[in-house]
């Protein structure tokens, strides 16, 4: 059985939500063996980002090092990087290490609550030597509209275009309403193919760690090799079905359940009640 290999790159969250959590356990849900290169660790939880404790860049360099050196990717994500020295490195060893690996950089600016993830140096670095590694980048309409240094987002199709002249090979815009009461994600590559991909808006706010989880299921269907195509399409049923499904944890906005198509074990004995004595 096929069992393709990803590397994450990303930063912890103690929650269990987002992060290198959310990466670890889509991809395990959609058959992929993940390994991780943590950036920085969180105390995090469904009201907010408690404290941030970044990994030092050579840390960082030595768990890419140590994956990629002998068990190998088919995919890399790439989530929460922190400082500007570690986008660097990252960038460094990437483009020294990764030249035939397709690279998913999920370009986090901030927390869901507001905690910034990348300062406007760290920014600067990544837009000059990291986005022009990536496979393909996945902002949401925010984020894109903040890497493009524009006041308001617009149009998604034209904003979707005009990310591609920041040197990724594809660009995907995530979460936009596609018409009313729809939610969807929209790819554009360079040789002017444009894919689309929507469904029915979940009214909830059990949504944290919708981006990981996106980009991280994007990663795996190119990890597999399935086309641009048929990745985001998956990615973007992952992410709906997982949102649908979601256990409703915590007092803010609580995780998704990225293990909804799965079996889970049984350990409890049949319920007396139910068997009728
Ligand atoms: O969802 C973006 C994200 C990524 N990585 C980490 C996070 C968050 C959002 O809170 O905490 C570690």
């Amino acid at each position: 059985m096929k069992l393709p290999r990803l590397l994450v790159i990303a930063g912890s969250d103690s929650g269990g939500g987002a992060g290198i959590q959310a990466d670890v356990k889509t991809a395990t849900a959609l058959g992929c063996y993940a390994m991780t290169a943590v950036t920085a660790v969180t105390a995090q939880n469904t009201l907010g980002v408690q404290a941030v404790h970044p990994v030092p860049a050579a840390i960082v360099r030595a768990q890419i090092e140590s994956c990629l050196s002998d068990i190998g990717a088919d995919a890399i994500k790439v989530g929460v990087l922190g400082s500007a020295e570690t986008v660097s490195v990252v960038a460094e060893i990437l483009a020294a290490r990764a030249k035939d690996i397709p690279i998913v950089l999920d370009p986090v600016i901030a927390s869901t609550s507001g905690t910034a993830f990348l300062d406007e140096a760290a920014l600067a670095v990544l837009k000059a030597k990291l986005i022009p590694l990536a496979t393909v980048i996945t902002p949401n309409a925010g984020e894109a509209a903040r890497l493009l240094g524009l006041a308001k987002p617009g149009d998604s199709y034209e904003l979707c275009a005009a990310l591609l002249t920041l040197g990724s090979k594809t660009a995907v815009v995530t979460g936009i309403e596609t018409r009313p009461e729809w939610i969807g994600d929209i790819l554009t590559a360079r040789d002017d193919m444009v894919f689309m991909t929507d469904s029915l808006r979940i009214d909830t706010p059990h949504t944290h760690g919708t981006g990981c989880t996106f980009s991280t299921a994007l990663a795996c269907g190119l990890a597999f090799d399935l086309s641009f195509a048929h990745a985001l399409e998956q990615a973007h049923m992952f992410v709906h079905g997982a949102i649908a499904n979601a256990p409703g944890f915590g007092k803010g906005h609580g995780p998704l359940n990225h293990m909804f198509a799965l079996q889970p074990f049984r350990y409890a004995a049949p319920d007396e009640d139910e068997s009728g004595s």
